[in-house]
């Protein structure tokens, strides 16, 4: 190591304390020394293309081109899912999918094409494969979505995994969605996005790339249609993306392009085609359902990492009690481990926590802890004992476990792609249940180990099972958080059957669903951070992980007044709805920040449990259709350009949508309206998109529309459910869906189907049955009937 990688460790590491920065650029020598020897250089490649098609074999669902240096493996699913391969990757095995492959569609065929090409006409897609290896994917009625160049390969002529790029083409209007957690979106802006989960190791805005979560996903609008792409390889890789540009007056178009470039990994990917809606459920089917959570994780949390002690998180607790705000879950960070070491307890400082869980139960507050998969590398530490009898321990490619820097000082990994490890991680969470802890909070998974070389991860060339097959971090890294996240919801399971498993992780793939959802991480406190922070949920959603939301004020400063309680008025209608920040930070109690904010940060509070029905009827829904409970405006009008640009509001569920204040010092907005009748919920007042309307935003509310004939469960004043619905326009219907679930447990209540409508001049709100019509079993109140 040089001077000048010296001091770049010891900033790097500043925070963390000078003794953990000297172990620092030991780790980080470490790792350099493991990667030299563990990883083979790459030395000289050799650049392929498929070249040119030599014949076919029909099979199910589509068949296999073969190519002259290559093969393309072509495969419908009857779940609409479009599957095609390349060098022969097969969809399995994969930590994206939530089982076996779907079973082939009989009905998709390959047939000639035109040019010498093939094409397999499915229900939703057409795949065109050229006689060179381009694959275009068209619409039932035959609007190109999507053109895929042939692939390239560069592989090592001494053997080893290929790099490969993929350069797709897309229309000149189509507008890019996804790939995770990303800050600048939620419509990403041209430019290049690595796949490569990371801990930016700062509070993040807009412009730091990558995040926690990456994913190789893309949702792709356009006039044309709506498509999702899913390159199934957990590789380190970039997308480039640009955006097309129209032809003005005889000028020519412009395609939009994206350009995937994967340092190794099958080259395999996954297609969905149809609305937004459709997109998703398809894509839930295939990575499965997202996980449902508990009523209490749907209420308010409160959070911080330096509590400190059980004094202080009763002191907080009867702060919120006493000022009427409701609170429904206080988290723990790693504040209250022992010595920082994961599934401990601080005694002198957290002496009786099953005491504190149990006072705050009773009070309707859960606890949440923090889980770190950093162990602490000291024999007599229990969690490293036993994880070595285990051998779960990441180890090296001579065999040494692999030490990194964690919170603990030097630490250990467990390798999550080992069932039986994940197994062992599962039975740990028995320790946490009996702290009375109900729910967890993964964090630092990426995995991060505080080094010197920019890289706060495990070295490359540390190995991993990966389910038996073997492998390195090169391919393990990216599933690394959701395996964890797997071996904590099984754990979970096994331990405490009759309970949803409630957890959020920082990291994770696609797939993390299945098992819960996650947050922000570590956003900037500032007006940018509060932007991203709604980038962030939206982006996730599109990729399949519904259950989310920022630390409100942002993690790492001081907001100001105003902007904690427009960050507090955003977060109050998102999934997850939690005010946390750093050590480092202020205090972030609503009663902090003077009397206007905290009675205004009081009604958002009681508008979130007034909504917590909806909430719940939202969480059904993502189970059962995929669908995020935040959408962009674009959702159910994709076709709609306005909408598509539109990043500062979103659709909450079918029946509202939200429009924050972003910008300082704002009393209005202009919000952008969808097709119909919209109410602005404050006033009751009717306006009728498509339009740009300009509406108040006074420092004691954020816009909320609620379309005209929504029926939305809430709450009422007796803790019931009632039924909130705002009048269609005259001559038009309305309805909504209710799931009434009492938020715990597996039972699974039945789906409620009310319509209202018009007679004469009575709204009649009925709930659907086999048998016609049926007086609602819920109080109804109708808002909005004046402005019909
Ligand atoms: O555990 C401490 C923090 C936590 O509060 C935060 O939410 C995580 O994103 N954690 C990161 C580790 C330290 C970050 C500097």
């Amino acid at each position: 190591m040089n001077g000048r990688d010296l001091v770049r460790s010891v900033k790097a590491v500043g925070s963390v304390g000078a003794a953990q920065g000297v172990r620092t650029v030991r780790a980080a020598w470490r790792r350099r020394r493991a990667d030299a020897t563990g990883l083979p250089s790459r030395g000289a490649e050799r650049a392929r293309v498929p070249g040119p098609v030599q014949e076919v074999e029909p099979g199910p669902g589509g068949g296999v081109v073969r190519f002259g240096r290559s093969e393309l493996r072509v495969l419908v699913a009857v779940n609409g899912a479009v599957f095609w391969g390349w060098d022969g990757a097969e969809p399995e095995p994969s930590y994206a999918l939530a089982g076996r492959c779907p079973e082939p569609d009989p009905r998709a065929v390959l047939e000639p094409d035109k040019d010498g090409g093939w094409r397999v006409v499915a229900e939703r897609a057409t795949v065109v494969v050229s006689r060179h290896g381009a694959v275009e994917v068209r619409t039932p009625g035959g609007v190109t979505l999507r053109r895929d160049l042939p692939p390239r390969w560069w592989e090592p002529v001494g053997g080893g995994p290929a790099r490969w790029a993929q350069r797709s083409e897309v229309a000149a209007d189509a507008r890019f969605f996804g790939l995770g957690g990303r800050a600048s979106g939620p419509r990403l802006p041209d430019g290049t996005y690595r796949l490569w989960n990371t801990d930016p190791g700062h509070a993040f805005a807009p412009g730091d790339d990558p995040l926690y979560i990456t994913m190789p996903v893309q949702l792709v609008v356009a006039d044309g249609g709506t498509h999702l792409v899913f390159h199934d390889s957990s590789w380190d890789g970039t997308v480039t993306l640009r955006e097309g540009e129209e032809g003005a007056g005889s000028g020519h178009d412009r395609a939009g392009t994206s350009e995937l470039r994967m340092d190794g990994g099958p080259l395999r990917c996954w297609v969905m085609v149809g609305s937004p809606a459709r997109v998703l459920l398809t894509w839930a089917s295939l990575t499965g359902a997202p996980a449902l959570p508990p009523a209490w994780a749907l209420g308010h949390h409160h959070a911080r990492w330096g509590f400190g002690s059980e004094q202080e998180v009763r002191r907080i607790v009867a702060g919120y009690l006493e000022h009427g705000l409701p609170l429904d879950a206080v988290h723990l960070d790693i504040d209250h481990f022992d010595a920082h070491q994961v599934f401990t307890v601080d005694p002198d400082r957290f002496p009786k926590l099953p005491v504190l869980a149990e006072e705050l139960r009773r009070d309707g507050i859960r606890l949440v802890s923090i889980v770190d998969p950093a162990v602490k590398a000291l024999p007599g530490n229990a969690v490293y004992d036993d994880g070595v009898a285990e051998d779960a321990f990441v180890r090296d490619a001579s065999g040494q476990v692999v030490q990194g820097v964690a919170w603990p000082g030097e630490a250990v990994f467990p390798d999550f792609t080992h069932a039986r490890v994940r197994e062992w991680w599962g039975r740990l969470y028995e320790e946490r249940l009996a702290q009375g802890f109900s729910g967890f909070w993964h964090d630092m998974n990426e995995p991060t180990s505080f080094n010197a070389f920019g890289e706060t991860t495990l070295p490359r060339s540390a190995r991993h099972s990966l389910e038996g097959r073997g492998g390195d971090h090169r391919e393990a890294h990216n599933v690394y958080a959701l395996c964890m996240a797997r071996a904590g919801f099984e754990g979970l399971r096994n331990l405490s059957p009759q309970e949803r498993p409630f957890l959020f992780s920082r990291s994770g793939w696609a797939g993390m669903q299945r098992y819960g959802g996650t947050w922000s991480g570590d956003v900037a406190t500032g007006w940018p951070g509060l932007r991203a922070s709604l980038s962030l949920v939206l982006g996730l959603g599109l990729c399949g992980v519904p259950y989310s939301g920022p630390d409100i004020g942002g993690f790492d400063g001081d907001p100001s007044p105003e902007l904690y309680l427009r960050w507090f008025q955003l977060g109050a209608y998102l999934p997850l709805f939690r005010t946390h920040a750093s050590l480092r930070a202020g205090r972030r109690e609503p009663w902090e920040f003077g009397p206007e904010v905290l009675e205004h940060a009081r009604v958002a509070l009681v508008e979130r449990r007034r909504l917590l029905p909806y909430f719940m009827t939202l969480a059904h829904l993502a189970r059962r259709t995929g669908a995020p409970y935040v959408r962009p405006l674009w959702w159910a009008a994709p076709e709609e350009r306005a909408l598509r640009d539109c990043g500062d509001a979103f659709l909450l569920g079918d029946s509202l949508l939200v429009a924050p204040v972003l910008d300082p010092g704002a009393d209005r907005r202009a919000v952008q309206l969808p097709r119909g009748r919209w109410y602005d919920t404050a006033t009751e007042q009717a306006y009728e998109g498509p339009a740009q309307v300009l509406v108040d935003a006074p420092l004691s509310r954020i816009p909320v529309f609620a379309r005209a004939g929504a029926v939305l469960p809430v709450r009422g004043e007796d803790g019931g459910l009632e039924l909130e619905v705002w009048a269609p326009a005259r001559g038009r219907t309305g309805g909504g869906l209710v799931v009434p679930d009492g938020g715990e447990g597996w039972d699974e209540p039945e789906l409620e189907r009310y319509t209202a409508r018009w007679m004469s001049s009575r709204l009649v709100v009925e709930r659907e049955g086999e048998d016609g019509g049926g007086t609602p079993p819920h109080p109804v109140r109708v808002r909005g009937a004046g402005e019909s």
